[in-house]
C-alpha cells in the first residue's frame, strides 16, 4: 500500500454514484488510506456537498444505460460551483468514443470499470499532484501580482509623504486636461509652497522638517475634496489639481487650505510649530485639447505663487 502524504490527509474526494454500485467498497478503501470521502447519489445532493464541503476531486460513476451520468458530467463541468474541480469518470464503457466524449466534456481522467483500487488511488494521487502544482503556480502568480502592484504604487508615490509624486501628477494632468476639454469643464490648479521652510530646518533640524512635511501633506489631503488630487511637486511644494472647478471656487478652496494650515499647530518633538503657506491659483477653460497646455498652465500657477510670496506670503494669489 502506498503511503499517504501529509497533504492528502486534508483532501476531500466526492463520489457521485447514482446506482450505489461503487460507493461502499471504494469509499471504505479510500478512507483506509486517509482520504476524506464524501458521497452523493444525485445532482441535488452532489451540489449540496460541493457547496458545503468543497471537494478537491469528484469521482463520477457513469451509468451508461441511462445516459444520466453524461448529463451530470455536463452540468458539473459547466456549473461555476464545480467547473474547476477535476472529475474522474468511472465507467463500464471501454470504447474509445465514450472516453473521448468524457474528456471533451471536461473530465480530467477516465477509469474503466471494473477497476482495481490501486489504479483509482494512483489516478487520484495524480490529480492531487496536479492540484498542488496549480496551487503553487497560483501562489507564485499572486505574489508576482502583489509585487507588481507595489512597484506600480511606488513609481507614482512620493516616499516621504505618501502623496502622488511629480511624475504621476504631470501624466495625470494630461488626461485631466483632455477630459476637461472634451466635457467643456473648467480645470484648476493650486501651487502650494510652505513659507520660510528653510527656517524650520535650520531651527529644528532636517528630521523635524521631514515630519512637518508629512503632517502638512496629510492636512492638505484631508482638507481638499475627494476629487482633488494632491501631489508633492518639489521639496516643500505641492501641486493640487482641482477638477471641474472655476477660479472663484478654487480661490475659496485655496483660502480654506491657507487658513487650515495657519490655524493648525503641528507638534513635532514636543515643539508646537506654526507655519503658513502661499498658494498660486490658476484656472482654465480648455478649448483645444492639447497636452502641451500642461507646462503653460503650471507655469502660470507658479507665477501666481511667486506673486503671493512677493506680496508677503501666507496668501492666495491668481
Ligand atoms: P519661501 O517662503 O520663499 O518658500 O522660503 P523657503 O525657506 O521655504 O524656501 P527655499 O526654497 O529657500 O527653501 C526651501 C527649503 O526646503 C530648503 C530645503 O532644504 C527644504 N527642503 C526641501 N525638501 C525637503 C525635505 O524633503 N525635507 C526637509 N526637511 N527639507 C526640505
Ligand atoms: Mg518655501
Ligand atoms: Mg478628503
Ligand atoms: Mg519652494
Amino acid at each position: 500500500m502506498m503511503k499517504v502524504t501529509q497533504t492528502e490527509n486534508d483532501k476531500k474526494v466526492l463520489i457521485i454514484d447514482k446506482d450505489k454500485s461503487v460507493t461502499g467498497i471504494l469509499s471504505n478503501r479510500l478512507k483506509s488510506v486517509g482520504i476524506n470521502v464524501l458521497t452523493a447519489a444525485d445532482e441535488d445532493s452532489a451540489f449540496d456537498v460541493i457547496t458545503k464541503n468543497r471537494p478537491d476531486i469528484i469521482l463520477l460513476d457513469i451509468f451508461m444505460q441511462s445516459k444520466s451520468g453524461d448529463d451530470l458530467l455536463n452540468v458539473l463541468t459547466i456549473n461555476q460551483l464545480s467547473s474547476n474541480i477535476p472529475i474522474i469518470i468511472l465507467s463500464s464503457a471501454i470504447d474509445v468514443n465514450s472516453k473521448v466524449y468524457g474528456f471533451l466534456s471536461g473530465a480530467s481522467d477516465y477509469i474503466v470499470k471494473p477497476f482495481r483500487f490501486a489504479e483509482v488511488y494512483a489516478r487520484i494521487k495524480n490529480q492531487f499532484r496536479i492540484i498542488s502544482m496549480q496551487c503553487e503556480l497560483e501562489k507564485k502568480n499572486k505574489e508576482l501580482m502583489e509585487k507588481n502592484l507595489l512597484l506600480q504604487e511606488m513609481t507614482i508615490t512620493d516616499g516621504l509623504t505618501g502623496l502622488y509624486n511629480k511624475r504621476y501628477i504631470l501624466n495625470r494632468l494630461v488626461s485631466d486636461i483632455t477630459h476637461a476639454a472634451r466635457y467643456k469643464e473648467p480645470i484648476s490648479f493650486m501651487m502650494v509652497d510652505i513659507d520660510h521652510f528653510k527656517h524650520i530646518n535650520d531651527t529644528y533640524g532636517h528630521l523635524a522638517g521631514d515630519i512637518l512635511l508629512k503632517n502638512v501633506a496629510e492636512t492638505l489631503k484631508n482638507t481638499v475634496r475627494d476629487v482633488d488630487i494632491v501631489a508633492r511637486y518639489g521639496g516643500e511644494e505641492f501641486l493640487i489639481v482641482v477638477p471641474n472647478e472655476d477660479l472663484l471656487g478654487t480661490k475659496m478652496l485655496a483660502e480654506r487650505l491657507r487658513q487650515k494650515i495657519e490655524s493648525t499647530s503641528f507638534v513635532i518633538d514636543n515643539n508646537e510649530l506654526s507655519i503658513t503657506i502661499s498658494i498660486g491659483v490658476k484656472s482654465a477653460n480648455i478649448t483645444s485639447d492639447s497636452g502641451t497646455e500642461v507646462t503653460k498652465l503650471i507655469g502660470e500657477a507658479d507665477l501666481a505663487l511667486l506673486k503671493a510670496k512677493s506680496k508677503g506670503r501666507n496668501r492666495v494669489e491668481v
